[in-house]
């Protein structure tokens, strides 16, 4: 039997080792090994967004599916011979932009070889199209590595559905260690880019099941209905609609102004009306331009990117991020 002694030094060492925990992650991680990997990243990423500013929402929703499913680890970046990866799953049917990552990581394996994990290299440009977009800037704490498994069932338990209730929001989020005002203002990236019309066309015909022309969301505004309405016929499945018509490039509160006039896109969306502490924020956010919402943002990004990291010698770094090695 272990004594009481022995017990506390091996939970001890668990808490250091825990793949959980962020130990490991820093600011400036790459300082000695790759100076300057955030100038390089900043490059590629300004010279791309210059002919595809609308890869900037793709871009940050990377980041939001890579460390939910599996922790930050780059997985979303794995392909599949046989299709059975994260990326194959139906949430990540519309990912786009992979290709800008590939040629971040080409760029950096030109200047420090087998130095910077993919899954690094996803949060670093996370943070810049945004910048790019107008957003806040937030320092990136660096030091992830990469895993070797992704499995697209794992994406199908893990992303939150646009349909989540609040309930089921809260807790999808707290299973990631993530907080309330985390959810309310990470919910905030939907300021940026645009949604196909089957992630929310649910809420516009046959709400109910009753099949009747009529039978749409009552939480969603009737005129806003209308505009959508013309937009996506009921089986469109290919529109693309702006999530925050009119500003979708760039990153401002509008978000919270549409969520509270229930112009909220997905039920999700809406769903931050239906607890204290999201609708109090939402409120607030929604009158004030810049406010605490360009500073939160920052800091719930940087608690997102610790999500079930690898660090120290687990994972790899990967040579190309679509492939382990
Ligand atoms: C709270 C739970 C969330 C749900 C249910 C959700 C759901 C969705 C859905 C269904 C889409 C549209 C996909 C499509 O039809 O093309 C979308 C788009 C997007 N999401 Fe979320 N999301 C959530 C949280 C987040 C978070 C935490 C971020 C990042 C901070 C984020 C950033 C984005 C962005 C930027 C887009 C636009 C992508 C594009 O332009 O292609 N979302 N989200
Ligand atoms: C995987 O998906 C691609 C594109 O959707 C398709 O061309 C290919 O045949 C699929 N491969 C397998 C093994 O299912
Ligand atoms: C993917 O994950 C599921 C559920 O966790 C598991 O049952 C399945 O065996 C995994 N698939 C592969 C190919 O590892
Ligand atoms: C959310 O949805 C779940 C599953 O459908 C349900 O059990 C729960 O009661 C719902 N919660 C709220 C607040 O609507
Ligand atoms: C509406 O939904 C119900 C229940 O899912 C389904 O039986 C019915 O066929 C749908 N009607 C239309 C017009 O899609
Ligand atoms: C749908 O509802 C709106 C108001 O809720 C009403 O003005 C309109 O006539 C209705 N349309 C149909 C086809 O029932
Ligand atoms: C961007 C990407 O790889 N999307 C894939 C999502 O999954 C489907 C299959 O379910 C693929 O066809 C897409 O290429």
């Amino acid at each position: 039997m272990a004594s009481p002694s022995k017990l506390f030094l091996s939970l001890f060492l668990l808490f250091l080792f825990n793949p959980a925990n962020a130990q490991g992650l820093k600011v400036g991680f790459y300082e000695k090994t790759c100076p300057s990997v955030e100038l390089i990243v900043k490059k590629v990423v300004d010279d791309t967004m210059s002919k595809a500013p609308s890869l900037a929402g793709p871009l940050l929703r990377m980041f939001f599916h890579d460390c939910f499913v599996r922790g930050c680890d780059g997985s979303v970046l794995l392909n599949s011979p046989t299709n059975q990866s994260e990326k194959n799953a139906f949430p990540n049917l519309s990912l786009r932009g992979f290709q800008i990552i590939d040629r971040v990581k080409s760029a950096l394996e030109k200047a420090c070889p087998g130095v910077v994990s993919c899954a690094d290299i996803v949060a670093l440009v996370a943070r810049d199209v945004v910048v790019l977009r107008k957003g806040p800037s937030w320092e990136v704490e660096t030091g992830r590595r990469d895993g070797r498994i992704s499995n697209l069932t794992d994406a199908l338990l893990n992303l939150p559905a646009p349909t989540s209730n609040i309930s089921q929001l809260i807790t999808s989020f707290q299973q990631k260690g993530l907080s309330v005002k985390d959810l309310v203002v990470l919910s905030g990236g939907h300021t940026i880019g645009t949604s196909h019309c089957t992630s929310f066309s649910n809420r516009l015909y046959n709400f109910t099941g009753k099949g009747i022309n009529n039978d749409s969301d009552p939480t969603l505004d009737p005129n806003y209905i209308v505009r959508l309405k013309a937009k996506c016929k009921p089986t469109d499945q290919t529109t693309l609609v702006e999530m925050d018509p009119g500003s979708f490039l760039t990153f401002d509160n509008d978000y919270y102004t549409l969520v509270s006039k229930r112009r909220g896109l997905f039920q999700s969306d809406a769903a931050l009306l239906n607890n204290g502490e999201t609708k109090a924020y939402v409120r607030l956010h929604a009158t004030s331009q810049g406010g605490s919402f360009f500073q939160d943002f920052g800091v719930s990004m940087v608690n997102m990117g610790r999500i079930g990291v690898l660090t120290g010698a687990q994972g790899e770094i990967r040579k190309v991020c679509s492939k382990v090695n």
